[in-house]
Formats: structure tokens, sequence, C-alpha cells
């Protein structure tokens, strides 16, 4: 006689093992010019560095439990001025390891490589559907030879099951503006995040495309991240905007209202990362609006690159998230909310002093159990000391029972920033998926401290979710 079973929950967790080069690559195999060791990781002790020459990083990632699921991508990259192309591939293997298919295949130009050092790059990227026979994902960093001492290094990596595929159509605007409906945007070869081409504004622009939503189970959520570089030392604000749309085209609501202020994106060349969520789609949404709103002062160049929408299972778990209504719902030792234009998102940031702090606040979580989740925020560190060491967050993910008591820990790191001065000082973003919460969680507990160092630290929109 077969016994009841509790249903088995599908694997949630980051696939990649050793995502953070803290083992020896023991997990990863190499080849060409790579060193393990790295002066600069991006999270933890360690990132994986490849030197000037030619070289390749990969792992078979084992999709047991995955199912027929697409996977969320996401690495950081850190590259010195003249560093070459890199190749980020993920290959579908059968359980023999042959071939069944691309999953997803990333161009990412050297051009990128701006050698600002305070400037790493943390991408995001949606894979297809895996083959019904997929037993392993491949994933492959390949690197060409680039100029002496140039060099590469990667740190958190993340592929962890997603429950839809990217939404949007054209979606790094490698055919142009197809599909999509600009306002003073032009279609630009000249310095993409990813691939070939870009969206390219010439002063105040509107950029928007309708997603359909409607084959979706309603009342769902959405994961959107998108890629934006102003190369000019011009200040211009974006508004990037979701709203939901009946089947007569009309806005019922707005889904997201997500404010890149004036001065946020100015001193930096590279490209820099979001990943917001949207509240859930109203009854009678068949199309989702993404719309990217630029204004600023006169004649400039604005990039939009690599946008993804994404069906997600919860909406923001975070209260305050952006820190735009002081430290409402945080617990802060140390720690006030600043208002600046250089914000992340929205108005206000929550520093903490050079001389530390903490933040922390219990998001209430409902059949937790077996579930993994998803955990973001952006972080910029200043210093008016020379050759101030790198400031340090240590951020924690702590799982709850009903008492309120401790379980264990979900997710612990440490993210790394680069210090300059306040002027050059640019966001770094940071993603990691927990474990699976043990039987009992009822709440996570995120917590963030700071250890005293020669740097103050700003922290701004922090993303609690389940992909
Ligand atoms: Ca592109
Ligand atoms: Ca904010």
């Amino acid at each position: 006689m077969p016994r009841n079973k509790a249903p088995r929950l599908n694997v949630c967790r980051n696939l990649v093992l050793d995502h953070s080069f803290e083992e020896g690559l023991r997990n990863w195999g190499v080849s060409g010019d790579v060193t393990y060791y790295s002066g600069q990781p991006f999270t933890g002790n360690q990132s994986l560095h490849m030197n000037s020459g030619a070289a390749s990083l990969f792992q078979n990632v084992s999709l047991a439990g995955v199912g027929r699921r697409p996977l969320f991508l996401s690495f950081n990259v850190r590259g010195s001025q003249g560093a070459a192309d890199l190749i980020v591939d993920v290959i579908w293997l059968d359980r023999s390891l042959r071939v069944l298919g691309v999953g997803q295949h990333m161009y990412i130009g050297a051009e990128n490589f701006t050698g600002e050092l305070n400037a790493p790059l943390t991408f995001f990227e949606i894979t297809d559907l895996p083959p019904t026979q997929a037993a392993y994902a491949k994933l492959v960093f390949s690197k060409q030879e680039g100029a002496v001492d140039s060099y590469i290094d990667i740190d958190q990596v993340i592929l962890a099951p997603i429950h839809s595929i990217n939404l949007v159509q054209n979606h790094g605007f490698e055919r142009g503006l197809l599909m999509w409906n600009p306002t003073n945007f032009i279609a630009g070869f000249s310095f993409p995040l990813e691939g070939g081409g870009f969206a390219r504004g010439q002063g105040d622009g509107l950029l928007t495309q309708d997603v359909y939503i409607a084959n979706q189970p309603p009342r769902s959520s959405y994961l959107l991240s998108f890629a934006l570089s102003i190369p000019e030392a011009v200040a211009v604000e974006t508004t990037v905007r979701v709203q939901w749309l009946n089947s007569d085209g009309t806005v019922i609501s707005d889904g997201l209202v997500f404010f890149i202020p004036s001065a946020s994106l100015l001193n930096r060349q590279a490209y820099l990362t979001y990943v917001a969520v949207t509240s859930p789609a109203p009854l009678g949404a068949v199309r989702a609006r993404i719309r990217f709103e630029n204004q600023g002062a006169g004649l400039f160049e604005y990039r939009i690159d690599q946008v993804l929408f994404a069906r997600i299972s919860l909406s923001n778990l975070v209260q305050n998230s952006s820190f735009e209504n002081d430290l409402t719902s945080w617990d802060s030792d140390g720690v006030s909310a600043t208002n600046m234009p250089t914000a992340y998102e929205g108005s206000w940031v929550a520093s903490i002093p050079a001389t530390g702090g903490s933040l922390s606040q219990q998001v209430p979580l409902l059949r937790a159990t077996g579930r993994c989740y998803l955990l973001s925020f952006a972080l910029k560190a200043t210093s008016e000391e020379e050759e101030a060491a790198d400031a340090v967050l240590l951020a924690r993910v702590i799982w709850v029972d009903r008492f309120g008591r401790e379980l264990g820990l979900g997710l612990g790191f440490v993210a790394r920033v680069g210090v300059t001065e306040s002027e050059d000082a640019t966001w770094s973003v940071f993603a990691a998926i927990t474990e699976p919460a043990p039987p009992g969680t009822v709440a996570a507990k995120l917590q963030f401290s700071m250890p005293e160092s020669s740097a103050s630290l700003e922290l701004d929109h922090v993303v609690f979710t389940r992909l």
C-alpha cells in the first residue's frame, strides 16, 4: 500500500555549486589563463580571476527536481580596461552529457569593462524552458585574449528556477526597436550591455512595450529587470512604470513605479542594472505595459538594454523597501535615512556611518517550508580617506518560528564594495538565493550589519521575494 506523502516541492535553491568560488574550484572546470584567487572579491573572500589570456570556466549544473522550469541567471563581472569580450552560455545536456540545445547565449562586449573599479556589473538573464530530457545545464563563461595585464573577475553566480521565461519581446534590442514603441529613442549599436544592440535615447524620451499576460495565472506578480547608462555627465531623471491594461487597452492601475533620481547614474560609464517586483496583477489584466520615461536638461545620450519581465510567486515582501518612509518597519542601530539625489531608487537611502551599524526587518512568510527566496539590494561606499579598504556588509536571512525563535540561517554572505571619494561612488547590485526554509518557518529576519571601517555605506532597494 502506498503511504500518503506530503506533496514534494520542486527544487528551488541556487543550483550552482560553490557559486562564490570560496572552495578552490573543486566544482568548476577551468581551462586557459585562470587564477583562482582574486584581490577584489564581490562576495565572500574569493572570486574567479581570468587573466589577460583566453580562458573558460564551466560547471554542469544538475537539474534534478527542477522539472520544466526556466532558470534565472545572475553573475557579477568586474573587468579592467582592455579586458576582452566575454560569452556566457547555458547549454542543456541529457543524462549522458549529450547536448540537447541552447538555453541562453550572452555576448558581453569588452567595452563594458570601463575600468571603473567601483562599478562591478551584476547581470540578470532568464533561460528558455529546458527540454524534457534535460538532466544538466552546462554554464560556460568564455573569455577572449585581452590586453596585457587586463583581467575579468567573476563572482556570485546564480542559476535558480523561475516561474516563466522572459515575456518581453526583443528584450535586448538585437532587432533594433522592433516590438517597442519609441518616442525619441532610436536603435543603438555602439555600446550595448549585452549582444549588439540597445535602445538609444536622445534627450527626453519614452519607450514602452505591452507584454501579454492573459495566459499567466491571474493575480501573479512579476519581476522586472533592466539596465541603464548615461555616458555623459548629465542629470537625467528616469521613471520606470509597469501598468496593467484590460482587454480594451485601458490602464487599470500601476503595478510598479520605480523612480531613479537625477544624479543617480551620473559619473558612471558602465551600465547599472536593476531588479524590481510588481504588485499582483489585478483581475482583468490582459497586458502589462513596461514604460521607461526619462527627462533631463537639453540633449543627452541615454541607454537601455536587457529588459526582463517574468512571472514569479510573490510581490516584494519587504516593507518600506527603499527607505522612502524613513526607517519605518526597520529595526536599526547606528543607521539613519538620508535624502540624496544619487539614491539608487527614490530619494532616500539607509546610511551606515564608518563607525558601523545594523539594520533588520522581520518578514512574515506563508507556507514557507521547502521554499527558497531571492534577496537583492544595492550598496554604495564612500570615504574621505585615501586608499580606504573595501567596505563590508554582512547580509543574513534567518528563519523564525511562530514563537519568534530563530530556527537557523537561510542565507549568509559578505558583500564587498570598493571605496572611492563620494563624487565617484556608484552603486553595486547584490543578489542571492536562500536555502529552502525548514519546517515551522513563519517568518524571515533580514539582517544587515557593518563592522567599523574607514568608509560609510549606503543601502537601498531591498527585495525579498520568491522566484
Ligand atoms: Ca542588447
Ligand atoms: Ca530609496
